[in-house]
């Protein structure tokens, strides 16, 4: 990978647990780029099927991947989705994954208007942290971190954590 002055962070997690109010906020606060991957392949329309179960369209991770490797040889990307072990490994300098409570995450995705086996199963890919095991099986440990995301406070210390790590990587990389 070529030399990059700015670092990609990943935020990832079970839907719900805070990772598009984190990323865009993060992106205000230290000029780094925000990509939804979501409203990427919404855009581009990059499915391939249908999930009849889910009743919702499928990721193609190759043409997303195909999509956005330009940008992110470049650096200075934040990508916010809720699986992680599609993109290429040396995509990312840091790996956050943001973790709820069950309570409050099936409260969020409720109101989301996620109802029945989607709710359910969603609380659960939450309760056996089934993203962060995805993640350390993806990337190297020590740049795996997890973060609470429970209260606007939560936030706040996330934000001011990221902050203070992506400019300590600018000096260290400049
Ligand atoms: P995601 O992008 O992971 O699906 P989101 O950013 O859309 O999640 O947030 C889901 C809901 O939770 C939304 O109503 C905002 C709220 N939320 C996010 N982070 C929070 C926090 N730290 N404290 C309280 N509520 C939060």
């Amino acid at each position: 990978m070529k030399k990059v002055n700015r670092p990609n962070v990943l935020l990832t997690g079970t839907p719900g647990v805070g990772k598009t109010t984190l990323g865009k906020e993060l992106a205000q606060r230290s000029g780094l780029e925000y990509v939804n991957i979501g409203d990427l392949a919404q855009e581009g329309q990059l499915f391939d099927g249908f999930d009849e179960e889910y009743q919702c369209p499928v990721l193609d991770e190759d043409r997303v991947v195909d999509e956005l490797d330009e940008k992110m040889v470049d650096g200075g990307v934040i990508v916010d989705y809720h699986g992680c072990d599609f993109f290429p490994e040396r995509w990312f300098h840091i790996v956050f994954v943001l973790q709820t409570d069950n309570t409050n995450l099936y409260n969020r995705l409720e109101s989301r208007g996620y109802t029945g086996k989607k709710l359910q199963d969603n609380v659960q890919c939450e309760i056996f942290q089934t993203i962060y095991e995805e993640a350390v099986g993806a990337y190297k440990a020590e740049i795996v971190h997890r973060l609470p995301s429970n209260k606007p406070e939560d936030l706040e210390s996330n934000l001011e954590q990221i902050v203070q790590w992506i400019e300590q990587w600018m000096k260290d990389n400049n």
